[in-house]
């Protein structure tokens, strides 16, 4: 490439973005070279199992901000790429990770996947993200909190190693909805303010209702609030439930609460009372436990154990975030 550029991207669910771009003669690439060298390519509903074809543009201003059923149109690819891009930008300012193997090599991202596709998915054989577009090909998967769940299946991958089975799979469905969560905080998007709702950009459901409620799981019909000895036997993606959970409660208390315009009220098994610790401590408590405790069979009461080792590591074992921690997992049943 000639150059490192900065482009301008209309997205669907974050507004008026910057891009990382790249320009190649006359021709700009969607191609973020510096960070890791993030391309995100055009599947355009083929079934072909390359990568598909670099988005490339004349002027450098991407997409249109509005929902398209074409199989061309940049603006689901604007979004993945500022998904990408934010996450890597999340992961470097708030842990000082340079990508998903700590190495800074970008993975990819490739959309307009399968015909009405409605999922979007992480491949460690790829190395990629891959988003669908959704019902009637025109609700792509690529809200920041997606692509960042998914860029962060990558990191587990890559650290913990969390089976994705029974409760360790809970546990690495719960990883990629914290730190989806996380990521959309640290935006600080106005089109797409932080929530601890999953998925409430991509209207999955048709009635505006989000993926998934970290303050009571359950609100989703199939997730658990609550560890139980049958909790293994769920989805992986319905046994996060008390992970997530755990993370609401520890960042934000038990009770209710209105942030950034939404309600919460979160429950607590044993009718106690927790007091938040804040999402920024939260944050850093998972990522040492993920990084520095979690192995590919930690379950729910190793989850406990880890985030307490992670906890006294970075604040002390008579602290009140220690404290925090494990008052939040008692408040799910995990003792
Ligand atoms: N969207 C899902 C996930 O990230 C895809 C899947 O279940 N394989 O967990
Ligand atoms: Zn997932
Ligand atoms: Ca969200």
């Amino acid at each position: 490439y000639q150059g490192i550029e900065t482009g301008t991207g209309k997205s669907l669910y974050s507004g008026t973005v910057s891009l990382g771009t790249a320009l190649s003669g006359s021709t700009y690439q969607l191609y973020d070279t510096t960070r890791g060298g993030h391309k995100t390519y055009n599947k355009a509903r083929s079934t072909t199992s390359s990568a598909g074809t670099l988005f490339t543009d004349a002027d450098d201003t991407w997409g249109t901000g509005a929902a398209s059923s074409s199989s061309t149109d940049q603006t689901a690819a604007v979004d993945a790429a500022y998904g990408a891009q934010t996450t890597w930008d999340f992961y470097k300012n708030t842990f000082g990770r340079n990508g998903i193997k700590n190495n800074g090599v970008a993975a990819y991202s490739r959309v307009h996947y399968g015909n009405a596709y409605v999922n979007a998915f992480w491949s460690d054989t790829c190395f990629c993200m891959t988003y669908g577009d959704g019902e009637a090909n025109t609700n792509p998967l690529t809200s920041l909190d997606v692509a960042a769940h998914e860029m962060t299946h990558g990191v587990t991958s890559n650290t913990a190693g969390l089976n994705y089975s029974g409760e360790s799979g809970g546990l690495n469905e719960a990883t990629s909805d914290i730190f989806g969560t996380a990521v959309e905080f640290f935006a600080a998007n106005s089109s797409d303010p932080g929530d601890y709702l999953i998925g409430e950009k991509i209207d999955i459901n048709g009635d505006g209702s989000p993926l998934r409620y970290q303050d009571k799981p359950s609100k989703d019909g199939s997730s658990a609030d609550y560890w139980s000895s049958t909790l293994k036997n769920l989805d992986v993606h319905y046994s996060s439930g008390p992970a997530n959970h755990f993370f609401y409660l520890l960042s934000e208390g038990s009770g209710a609460k209105t942030i950034n315009g939404v309600s919460y009220n979160s429950p607590t098994s044993n009718g106690s009372t927790v007091t938040g610790i804040g999402r920024a401590k939260a944050v850093q408590i998972w990522y040492k436990a993920l990084t520095s405790y979690m192995t590919s069979t930690t379950n729910y009461a190793g989850a406990r154990t880890a985030t307490l080792s992670a906890a006294s590591a970075l604040y002390g074992s008579t602290s009140t975030e220690y404290k925090a921690v494990a008052a939040a997992w008692t408040a799910v049943n995990v003792a």
